[in-house]
């Protein structure tokens, strides 16, 4: 397997705690974000949405999408599970991931930073401003969600970690890169707190990938 990869990247930081998890290894290949590679010609024809992370099986298959990935990556290794047995605890699961993947963090890639402050001529302050008011967006509804609901545990989910915190650490990554502050997420901070203490998150952080900078 090959995962194409970049270090800081979050949504292929998810992938690597999944890979982790599973105890699975994949051979890295790292595009620099920074340096534009994944609008180079040799990345578009691996992925022609120029984003990371990508997924080549031993097959040959290539999969984009993380959160696709990690579901390709729990049906294929079945253990440990990163979706609840029921159908409504799957849906609870799948409701935070999609919050997280689907409704901050896309607010924050690149691609759309380089616009904010490219195109239409937006301050460093007024780009860094975006980025946060979105992380506060978000989170705010999600500790209102994660703490009122007893089907919270030590994880998102009860005791052991789902895709939904596979999508959390993350993004609370991102957010302490950008100094948000996280006084107001305390259930989110400590649920974070419990998946720094597990080998295959700590693995997976970006300071601890080979193409670190
Ligand atoms: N929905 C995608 C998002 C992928 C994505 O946005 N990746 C970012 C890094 S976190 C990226 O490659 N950005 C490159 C760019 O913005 O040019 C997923 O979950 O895989």
């Amino acid at each position: 397997m090959k995962l194409y990869d970049y270090f800081r990247s979050s949504a292929a930081y998810r992938v690597r705690i999944a890979l982790a998890l599973k105890g699975v290894t994949a051979e890295r290949a790292f595009v620099h974000l920074r340096n534009g590679v994944q609008r180079s010609e040799p990345y578009l024809a691996v992925n022609p949405q120029g984003l990371v992370p990508t997924l080549e099986t031993e097959e040959g298959d290539v999969l984009t999408q993380s959160l696709a990935i990690i579901e390709w990556l729990d049906e294929t290794y079945p253990s440990p599970a990163f979706l609840p047995s029921d159908a409504m605890s799957r849906a609870r699961v799948r409701s935070i991931a999609l919050a997280i993947a689907c409704d901050i963090h896309p607010h924050n890639n690149l691609r759309v930073l380089q616009y904010l402050t490219g195109t239409l001529g937006l301050s460093d302050a007024q780009r860094d401003g975006w980025y946060k008011y979105w992380i506060d967006i978000g989170f705010e509804a999600l500790e209102q969600q994660l703490s009122r609901d007893s089907d919270t545990g030590r994880f998102c989910h009860g005791d052991a970690p789902t895709l939904a915190d596979i999508c959390l650490a993350p993004q609370l990554a991102n957010a302490r890169r950008m100094k948000v502050d996280l006084a107001a997420y305390p259930t989110l901070t400590r649920i974070g707190a419990a998946c720094a203490e597990l080998p295959a998150f700590i693995a997976a952080a970006p300071e601890h990938q080979p193409d670190a900078e």
